[in-house]
């Protein structure tokens, strides 16, 4: 019995294939090849830089599936049925959008699959698999099990180990998929297995990929506590609301925190107030000044942020999209994503925006085959779809030019307090500036002129 675990790309440029440069290991198929039973053989195809086999034999094709990717999903799904090839899908996309993945795999997983994978894979060894398997959202990596990093090997991802110590978070944002998901939840894995998956690998530089590190600041200082002996660096994504709470900033410190990516959204009080964003309502910097003094919390940990945006919410303008970029600048942040609000089904934006009408692309952004990344797919309020995109590009344009990089850089707390953070700093964006900027207006899926390009091996 063999299994092909497929990670596919989001799609590809006008004029060719896109090769994503900054890709990091996929720790979800990782994760599920080590609940796969053991005698079974397993192989990894990473369609954001390699070619896929479709004609080398195998039993069942496991594909992960986000809405980003869904288009190419659903396309290399098509291959292997045509071949016989049972297909297998699971992720967000099958989990929120379970019928219209249904139309594309014999099989979805809803959740987290961990629980019922080994079924899934005795069902197709047996002839017997199901239409759909519910997994839970109760236990990230339950019972000690270590990812299978071998499959990651000799593909040329980034230096930066993925692991996991907890999944979900307690805040309501109406945008996110993640309230959804984990049902505003945060679960986390017992300290003693995320000590043992850091030891179990030799990398230094590590990525909780948690959705929110600090949902529950209490399971925060227990996992940092425990990481100080192990002298790891660190990044991940937490809430600005740690900032409140000086022992956590120590023990952050402390451990080895290099910085989080920290969702801001907004510069107007009005968006975040609209939006829901509980966590960045601060109760102890009060009035408008709060994210300054937030920030000013962050770098006295020498902490180099990077700042995630989204953008056309409600009371949203062309000027506070443009107020954005000034104070990203103005805190010289480390990184920053400007990001388009995007409506994502089974959110309350979503329905909010499909009851109103605004919804574009037939609501379905993500299958339409003349969406671009990075461009609205609803109609704000206070602009219209193109000057949204458009201003947002702006930000993305001055945000990653060698000027601002510059510029940036001056702050001696942060990027300048060590050799290693400064070189991180130029290292890290200058790659992360390059793929934004080719990323962007990209198709998703691919064209049939690049399946031939694809096909005769051009990548
Ligand atoms: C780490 C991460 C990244 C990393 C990349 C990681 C990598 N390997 O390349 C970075 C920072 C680069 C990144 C980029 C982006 N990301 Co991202 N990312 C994540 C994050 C936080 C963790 C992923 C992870 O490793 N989880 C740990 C593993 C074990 O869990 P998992 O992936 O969910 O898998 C479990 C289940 O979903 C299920 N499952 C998943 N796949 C499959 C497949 C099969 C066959 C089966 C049976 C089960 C199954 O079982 C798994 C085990 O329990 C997730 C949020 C999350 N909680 O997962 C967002 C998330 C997936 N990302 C998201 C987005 C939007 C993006 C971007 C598009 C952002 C942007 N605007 O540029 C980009 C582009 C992504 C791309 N497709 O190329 C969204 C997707 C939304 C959606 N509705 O699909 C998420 C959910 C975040 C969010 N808050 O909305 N991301
Ligand atoms: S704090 Fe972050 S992860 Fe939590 S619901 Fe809001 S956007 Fe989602």
């Amino acid at each position: 019995m063999k299994v092909t675990f497929l990670r596919p790309n989001i799609g590809r440029l006008e004029n060719g294939p896109y090769i994503d440069e900054g890709r990091m290991e996929p720790l979800t198929l990782g994760v599920l090849a080590a609940y796969t039973p053991r005698d079974v053989e397993c192989v990894l195809y990473d369609d954001r830089m390699e070619h896929i086999p479709f004609d080398e034999p195998t039993d069942l094709a496991a594909i992960s599936v986000e809405i980003y990717n869904a288009r190419r999903a659903y396309e290399i799904a098509a291959e292997y049925r045509k071949r016989g090839v049972p297909v297998v899908m699971g992720g967000f996309q099958p989990t929120l959008v379970p019928d219209e993945c249904l139309q594309h795999a014999d099989t979805i997983v809803t959740g987290d699959a961990e629980i019922v994978w080994p079924q899934v894979v005795n069902d197709a060894r047996n002839g017997n698999l199901k239409r759909r398997y519910a997994g839970s959202t109760d236990y990230p990596q339950p019972r000690g099990v270590l990812t299978r990093r071998d499959l990651f090997a000799g593909k040329g991802y980034l230096p930066i180990s993925l692991i996991q110590y907890g999944r979900g978070c307690r805040f309501a944002c109406d945008f996110c998929v993640i309230s959804t998901y984990f049902n505003r939840k945060q679960c986390v894995r017992p300290i003693q297995d995320v000590v043992a998956e850091i030891e179990d690998q030799d990398r230094k530089f590590v990525f909780f990929v948690d959705d929110n590190l600090v949902s529950s600041h209490e399971s925060a200082k227990e996992l940092l506590r425990a990481l100080i002996p192990l002298k790891v660096r660190w990044v991940s994504q937490g809430s600005i609301d740690m900032t409140e709470d000086p022992e956590l900033m120590e023990l952050i410190e402390a451990s080895g925190c290099q910085g989080f990516v920290i969702g801001f959204e907004s510069v107007l009080p009005s968006s975040v107030r609209g939006m829901r964003k509980a966590c960045n309502l601060s109760k102890k910097f009060d009035g408008w000044d709060r994210y300054a003094r937030q920030v000013e919390v962050l770098r006295e940990h020498h902490l180099q942020t990077w700042a995630a945006f989204t953008l056309g919410h409600d009371t949203d303008t062309v000027e506070s999209v443009a107020e954005t970029l000034q104070f990203a600048e103005e805190h010289k942040f480390c990184f920053a994503a400007f990001n388009i609000l995007m409506p994502y089904p089974s959110t309350p934006l979503y329905a909010q925006l499909e009851s109103e009408g605004r919804l574009l692309w037939g609501g379905k952004w993500w299958l339409h085959p003349e969406y671009r990344f990075n461009h609205a797919a609803f109609i704000p309020k206070n602009m219209t779809p193109e000057e949204l995109t458009e201003a947002v590009f702006k930000c993305r344009v001055r945000w990653n030019s060698v000027p601002s990089i510059l510029t940036r850089v001056w702050d001696f707390q942060t990027h300048m307090s060590s050799p290693y953070r400064l070189g991180t700093y130029f290292v890290y964006n200058k790659l992360f500036a390059s793929e934004a900027m080719t990323k962007h207006g990209m198709y998703f899926g691919k064209h049939e002129d690049s399946i031939t390009m694809v096909d005769h091996g051009a990548r």
